[in-house]
Order: C-alpha cells, then sequence, then structure tokens
C-alpha cells in the first residue's frame, strides 16, 4: 500500500455549506431587512442562535406591540419588516395588529416557531396544529414550507409577496428544527439575490380619457387618500390640483393611515365624512369625483343614502385590484399611484376653471376646565416642529388634531386605517426608529393607550426618542358619541375613573410629566420635544367629541 497521497484520486473538496439559519440571515441582510422585531419562546430560540453582527432584535414584550412597531417601522421606512413570533400563542396574541397592518397595507413578513417536525404529528405542546390557517385572511399569504431546505425560498417568497402591490402582511411557520439542516445552496444563492419590481403604469388609453374628462369637466374634485404618500407621489398630487385647479378632500379617516395631500394647502378643503350618506353629501354640486389612492370608499358608520351626488361621475386610481373590484360605484385604474399621476399630468390639457376658495384657519377653541381636546390639539400645533410626525389614537380627536396641526409634509402622519386600537402607541415606537431624525409625536387616548401599553418599554430600552401625549378624559368618548348615534342608552363600560396612564409608564421606565392648562401643557411639550429621551405628557381633558 502506498503511503503517498494520489491527489488525483481524492475527493473533490466539499462545497462550503451552510445551515438554514445562515442562510437566511444572508437573505434578510440581502434584502435590507436587519431590524428583527420579535417575542422570543423555546421554538425560536434556534433560529435566534449566535444572533449575527449588524442584525438588531427589537423586543417587544406582547405580541400585539411587536407587530404594531413592526407595522409603524415598515411604514415609515417604506421597507419591508421582518416579524417573529411565538408559535400559535404568540400569532394569536398578534391577531388584531396583524389585521391592522393588512388595513394599513404595511410589508410585514411574520415568521413564527413551531414544534420540531418529528413532534407535529404527535401533537406535542407547543404544536401549532394548523399554522397556515390561523392567520389567513388577515395574511396575503401564509405558509409552512413542507421541507427544511425550503425554508430560505420560502421567505424570500414572502418578501416578494408582502412588497408587491398592494403591499401586506404575509406569513411564515418554521418549525424549530430546520434551522440547523443544511441549506440547498442552489436554491438559497438563486432565491436570495432576486429582485422583483410590481410598479405599473396605468393602461396609456384609460389615463388620457381621465385626463380629458377632468379638463372637460364643469366642477371636478380630487379626493386624495393615502397611498399618494406611499407611493412618493405627493408632489404630484399638488400639481394635479394646482394645473387643474381642483379643490381636495381627504378620503374618510377610517380607511387613511397616511395623509395624501398637504393639510395646508390653499385648495384642501377637509376630511370626508366616512357614512355613504354625508359623503355624497359633501361632494354635491360636483360632476367628476376624482380618488386617487384610496379604496371607494372606508364606510363606517351606516347612514344611508346615495352612493354619488346627483349628476356626478367618479374614476378612482388604486394599486389594489381588490379595492378597484369592490367598490359599488365608478370607474376605476388599477396602477401604481406614482407612475399613473406622472402620465395623468403629462396628458392633462390646460385648465382654465377658477381656483377653489380656501376653507377658514383653523380656530383658537373657547376657554374650559379642564381644556378641551380641541386646545390640547392647538397647543401641540403651536410646539410641533415643521419636521414632526404624528401618529395618532385618540378616537374622539382625531379631527380636531387633522384641523389644528394641518400637516404639510409627506410622512407625516400614521393612524390605524384597520380601526383596532393598539396600533397607535406601538407603531409610535417603530415611526421613530425608522425615522431617528424626525421628531415623533404620539397622541393616545388613555383607553386607547391600553392595548398597546408595553411600547412603553421598548422605547425606554431602546431608547427612542418619542413625545406621548395622553389625552385623559376619562371615557371612551366616541363610544358614547357612537351611543347617540345608535340610539342606544345604558350601555356599561364606557367609562374609564382613575386610570393613570403616566404611573404605569414610569413602572416600564418612561419620565411621565402631567398638565392640567395649556401653557403648562405647551412647557410640558416643549421639554418633552428636546430629549434624547421617550417622555410622556398626560393632559386632562374635557369629555365628549372634539370636532375643530
Ligand atoms: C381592539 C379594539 N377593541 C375595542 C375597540 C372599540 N373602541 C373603539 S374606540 C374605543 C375607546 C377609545 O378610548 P380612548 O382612547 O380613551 O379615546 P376616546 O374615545 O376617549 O377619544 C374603543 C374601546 C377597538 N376599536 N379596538
Amino acid at each position: 500500500m502506498s503511503t503517498t497521497q494520489d491527489q488525483s484520486a481524492a475527493p473533490p473538496a466539499a462545497a462550503a455549506t451552510r445551515s438554514v439559519r445562515e442562510a437566511t440571515f444572508e437573505l434578510l441582510r440581502e434584502q435590507g431587512m436587519t431590524t428583527m422585531f420579535g417575542n422570543p419562546g423555546s421554538t425560536e430560540l434556534p433560529f435566534l442562535a449566535d444572533f449575527p453582527a449588524g442584525f438588531r432584535y427589537v423586543l417587544g414584550l406582547q405580541e400585539a406591540v411587536v407587530v404594531g412597531m413592526a407595522d409603524g417601522f415598515a411604514q415609515a421606512s417604506g421597507r419591508p419588516a421582518f416579524v417573529n413570533l411565538h408559535t400559535a400563542p404568540g400569532v394569536g396574541n398578534a391577531m388584531g395588529a396583524i389585521f391592522n397592518a393588512q388595513a394599513n397595507k404595511s410589508p410585514l413578513v411574520i415568521t413564527a416557531g413551531q414544534q420540531a417536525r418529528a413532534m407535529m404529528t404527535l401533537q406535542a405542546n407547543l404544536t401549532n396544529r394548523d399554522a397556515a390557517r390561523m392567520p389567513h385572511p388577515l395574511v396575503k399569504w401564509s405558509y409552512e414550507p413542507p421541507r427544511a431546505q425550503d425554508v430560505p425560498h420560502a421567505l424570500a417568497r414572502a418578501v416578494h409577496a408582502a412588497t408587491l402591490p398592494p403591499q401586506g402582511p404575509v406569513f411564515v411557520s418554521i418549525p424549530m428544527d430546520d434551522w440547523e439542516a443544511e441549506a440547498d445552496e442552489d436554491l438559497t444563492r438563486n432565491a436570495t439575490a432576486r429582485s422583483v419590481s410590481g410598479r405599473a403604469a396605468g393602461h396609456p388609453a384609460a389615463v388620457r380619457d381621465l385626463a380629458q374628462r377632468i379638463a372637460e369637466a364643469a366642477n371636478p374634485v380630487l379626493v386624495a387618500g393615502p397611498d399618494i404618500d406611499a407611493a412618493g407621489a405627493w408632489d404630484l398630487a399638488v400639481e394635479l390640483a394646482e394645473r387643474a385647479r381642483l379643490p381636495v378632500w381627504a378620503s374618510p379617516a377610517p380607511g387613511g393611515g397616511k395623509l395624501g395631500f398637504p393639510e395646508g394647502h390653499p385648495h384642501f378643503q377637509g376630511i370626508l365624512p366616512p357614512a355613504i350618506g354625508p359623503l355624497s353629501e359633501t361632494l354635491q354640486g360636483h360632476d367628476l369625483i376624482v380618488v386617487v389612492g384610496a379604496s371607494v370608499f372606508a364606510y363606517y358608520p351606516n347612514i344611508p343614502g346615495p352612493l354619488l351626488p346627483d349628476g356626478a361621475a367618479l374614476v378612482a386610481v388604486t394599486n389594489d385590484p381588490d379595492e378597484a373590484a369592490r367598490a359599488p360605484m365608478g370607474d376605476a385604474i388599477v396602477a401604481d399611484v406614482k407612475l399613473t399621476l406622472e402620465r395623468l399630468l403629462a396628458d392633462l390639457p390646460d385648465c382654465d376653471r377658477p381656483s377653489p376658495e380656501s376653507r377658514p384657519p383653523a380656530q383658537e377653541p373657547p376657554e374650559s376646565d379642564p381644556i378641551s381636546a380641541s386646545t390640547a390639539m392647538a397647543a401641540l400645533a403651536g410646539v410641533m416642529p415643521d419636521d414632526g410626525i404624528l401618529v395618532i389614537e385618540a378616537p374622539s380627536s382625531t379631527l380636531a388634531a387633522r384641523n389644528q396641526l394641518r400637516l404639510s409634509r409627506p410622512g407625516s402622519y400614521y393612524f390605524g386605517a384597520g380601526g383596532g386600537l393598539g396600533f397607535g402607541l406601538a407603531a409610535a415606537v417603530g415611526v421613530q426608529l425608522a425615522q431617528p431624525r424626525r421628531p415623533v409625536v404620539c397622541v393616545v387616548g388613555e383607553g386607547s393607550a391600553q392595548y398597546a401599553i408595553q411600547a412603553f418599554w421598548s422605547a425606554a430600552a431602546y431608547d427612542v426618542p418619542l413625545t406621548v401625549l395622553v389625552l385623559r378624559n376619562e371615557e371612551y368618548a366616541i363610544l358614547k358619541w357612537f351611543a347617540g348615534l345608535e340610539q342606544v342608552q345604558g350601555a356599561p363600560g364606557l367609562d374609564l375613573p382613575a386610570l393613570d396612564v403616566a404611573a404605569v409608564a414610569e413602572g416600564y421606565g418612561v419620565r411621565g410629566r402631567r398638565a392640567e392648562r395649556s401653557g403648562d401643557l405647551t412647557s410640558a411639550l416643549r421639554e418633552a420635544l428636546a430629549s434624547p429621551k421617550p417622555e410622556l405628557v398626560e393632559v386632562r381633558v374635557a369629555p365628549g367629541m372634539a370636532l375643530g
């Protein structure tokens, strides 16, 4: 037997192999998804093992907060965000927040751990027995890969599915023993490097026709929706309104997580009421209603009436085929809002109709004791920095905030379009993480704050310099207003006496200040905005709705 090695007979050097976990982190790095929101359990620990440098894990203490933070982060960064939840109960806790993310068209790649494959059929503890079905109607795609080697490809598919229009959350369940398995190099390498673009322009003839209809209409109006901001089409919407001399309404608040138009602009008229009858009454007199970047319409509550004012036609531009299909009236162009507005402006003939009248400036609210929520919003308007961002979940004060602040820059406003409470406080932390250089103010009702109260801990733990303004009116004011509308008397559970949010926030590590008068509120807000740490200001406000 020869003692010298015969090089030609040696087996080829084994190709470098990677684990499914290593391949997944490579994919996430490649896709720019290096911030991860999660709440871990034993089924997720194998994924988090040897957490690689260059990644950031943001811990939320309850899954509604985890998904809410990711939602705010995705919307404010314009990038998909990665979420890791704890098998079935973690997904269960997150469900309301996933519903909100769907309404917000927020691109979230939500993953959850699962029992080891060998233990699933015998249904060992923590098995999610039908993982893909669990979040099903709330996500664009829900999946549990059949083999460990498919995990990186499934996650790549999840990223593209979440990001293609209309954007939204997707879900992948991953058995805990998949992470150490050997990755399929060819599949991983190919799936990791793909880029997929779904932005498509509207049919040229349809866009040309719309331009012509705008030019020929006697009294057209623009309804601006949240996808204008999401598409980066803010300036184009302004150009359209100015060139075609259109008055502009914001699409109804429940459906709009963002602004579509500067609310201090002279053409801006206000926010459309969300009920069928009042909405068409508001648009009375217009013969062409052009809706851009919104559904037609996010109606609520049920106040019947005609869908359109007499003699009016409607055309909607939306990136969402489902929005186009389910609208009960009007025509629709399904396309990217920005590309379509560019084309529309190129096709738009000159219009010589007069410019619309401007609405009056915000009124200074009358004095009262306690101060009204409108007065609190006027105080906030007085100190809000030009580049400030408002995240709001204060149901009875949303209209007052919009009217007093009249925010006029893109990316300045986030509101939970789904209406599930718990978005505000959590999303505000995510928005501030995504926009560290812009001051973020979260205005939240003391009732709403409870649905994501643990977000205070994440804000403190990660030094997120957020300002939270809690409106303390000691009741569910909006529900009392709804009770009036629905002619409901004697409903229990609408009062919130002695709920001390400032004291609770202190327990999570966020300093609280209390204000009673408008002057105190102004100075407390100034100090909070100047602080490099999260700060809370709680102000006592009068009960009831604040509209102006
Ligand atoms: C998850 C969830 N649960 C319950 C509701 C119903 N709801 C809508 S508004 C509201 C009250 C909010 O109270 P608060 O934040 O104090 O605001 P206010 O109405 O006083 O302005 C409730 C409970 C909801 N929208 N979402």
